[in-house]
């Protein structure tokens, strides 16, 4: 199981309110008590932005977040408590800060080829593929193509010399001590065609790239770890997932939550049906990364409309899914955010260590709007409650940690009784039926011996057995 930590609003190390490699390195034991195994580290390369998804200089680290020997000694210690640490790389674009890029304005070779300057004013007519933007920027008289906006003009992959330039990035990073990579708008390398003038995937020539880029890594350090970002339908997150080994499943974390806020036993059979044909049979040609939120969306108890059984449920039948489970910092707190294309920062708020908000290492470069001080989120507060929704949420995560069999499994049988949603999973060492209950009000399993709760409760009467209201449960039967 994989934890996104978002660094700048984890844990602060030297008291300047923003979080840093050595304040991240404090807390690699609370990771680990918590059962995570691997760490996915958003942006942490130079950057003048809060997210860092354009980046300045691609071999140095973000000086708000210390130096690369901090982040050598936090990667050492991950590695002794053998936590994984993957980096997330946007390649598709810098800032425009970039000096590549103020020497490609400048007209300087190779950095000009190096990003797609405007060669026919019909192409201003382009439009964003999934929201129709504007994907052209004028930096001082000149169009230059930025598909994410202002802040990031795109490198042009038609140069050779950048497909040269960027291996050697990678070589860097994997040499600092990284386990491998996140592959940031990986769909996005080629998106624009020269020939029609119009934003246009061009998946074959993208997995071209990924296939090099990654074999150069895997020459480098066979074991490597990819993840793909490729936030599109089922078939095309196929399509890059197999070149990368993990591909996060977005289709499943959209009909999981969906199926649960709606408490739809039918639609949650009939995603996890066509995953199960996709994912989770035996012969799978990649791992599917499972998850429910990440910093592009609105976290889990906000798009449960502050339902918390509801959150503790969608988390329950994530978590006794097949696949590479990953988990959103400060979703074990409950923490809120809605997330908005335009001001993104509400599900980016610091971690809740403090109920007041203050104290070492909290960090503090945003205020906490959603996840406010004295709100009995921090996670001070949750320790000192059994019960509490960081408990059961961390009860969950023991679950998982103990089933971790879980991650190659199958699933051999999915049916529904009524609210009652039934899967047989068959792995290696071990099988099992798991029980969902997506409805209030508590359900009698039939014929059923050892139980194991997941989450809720699980009652007797009249010798019958009963899975509470939202409550999940296992039977393991080898
Ligand atoms: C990545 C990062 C994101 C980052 C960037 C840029 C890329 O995670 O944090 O932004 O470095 C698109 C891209 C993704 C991108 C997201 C934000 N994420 O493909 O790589 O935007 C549709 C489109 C998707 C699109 C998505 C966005 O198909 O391509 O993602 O909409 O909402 C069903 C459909 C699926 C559809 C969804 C949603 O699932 O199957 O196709 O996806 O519904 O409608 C960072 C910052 C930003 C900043 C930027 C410059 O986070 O704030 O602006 O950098």
């Amino acid at each position: 199981m994989f934890y996104e930590l978002y660094l700048r609003s984890f844990c602060d190390g030297n008291g300047d309110g923003i979080g840093d490699f050595i304040g991240a390195e404090r807390k690699l034991d609370y990771l680990a008590d918590l059962g995570i195994e691997g760490i996915w580290l958003l942006p942490i390369l130079h950057s003048p932005s809060y997210h860092g998804y354009s980046v300045i200089d691609f071999f140095s680290v973000n000086p708000i977040y210390g130096t690369l020997k901090d982040l050598r000694n936090f990667l050492a210690s991950a590695h002794k408590l053998d936590l994984k640490v993957i980096l997330d790389l946007p390649m598709n674009h810098t800032s425009p800060n970039h000096e590549w890029f103020l020497k490609a304005l400048d007209g300087e070779k190779p950095y000009r080829e190096w990003y797609l300057f405007l060669k026919d004013e019909q192409w201003l007519k382009a439009r964003r593929h999934w929201d129709g933007e504007q994907v052209w920027t004028n930096y001082s008289g000149q169009w230059v193509y930025t598909l994410f906006g202002p802040g990031s003009p795109d490198l042009n992959y038609e140069s050779s010399s950048l497909w040269q330039q960027m291996k050697e990035v990678l070589t860097f990073w994997l040499s600092v001590g990284f386990d491998g990579f996140r592959f940031d708008a990986a769909k996005h390398i080629f998106d624009f065609s020269l020939e029609k003038g119009i934003c246009e995937y061009q998946h074959s020539r993208n997995i071209a790239f990924w296939k090099e880029m990654t074999a150069h890594c895997r020459s480098i350090s066979p074991n490597s770890i990819f993840v793909s970002e490729v936030w599109d339908d089922a078939q095309i997150v196929d399509l890059y997932s197999t070149i990368f080994g993990i591909g996060f499943n977005f289709p499943l974390a959209e009909d999981l939550k969906t199926s649960v806020a709606t408490r739809d036993p039918e639609l949650l059979v009939k995603s996890l049906r066509t995953d199960l044909n996709r994912y989770f049979r035996s012969k799978r040609s990649y791992e599917s990364g499972i998850f429910l939120t990440n910093h592009d969306m609105s976290r889990l108890v906000s798009a449960m409309d502050g339902d918390k059984e509801l959150s503790l449920l969608a988390m329950s039948v994530l978590l006794s899914l097949p696949g590479v489970p990953f988990f959103y910092y400060g979703e074990e707190l409950g923490m809120e955010g809605v997330y908005n294309a335009y001001f993104n920062e509400e599900q980016l708020e610091p971690f809740l260590w403090f109920e007041n908000g203050y104290g070492p290492g909290q960090t503090e470069w945003k205020a906490l709007g959603k996840n406010h001080p004295h709100s009995g989120r921090s996670l001070e507060a949750q320790k000192a409650v059994d019960g509490s929704y960081f408990e059961r949420i961390r009860a969950i995560l023991e679950f998982r940690k103990n089933n971790s069999w879980l991650r190659l499994a199958t699933i051999r049988g999915l049916r529904r009784r009524e609210n009652l949603v039934i899967l047989r999973v068959v792995g290696e060492s071990r099988n099992a039926f798991i029980y969902h209950n997506l409805g209030k009000k508590r359900v009698a399993l039939e014929d059923v011996s050892s139980l194991q709760i997941i989450n809720g409760s699980l009652s007797r009467y009249r010798g019958k057995r009963y899975l509470g209201g939202f409550s999940s449960a296992i039977e393991v039967t080898k």
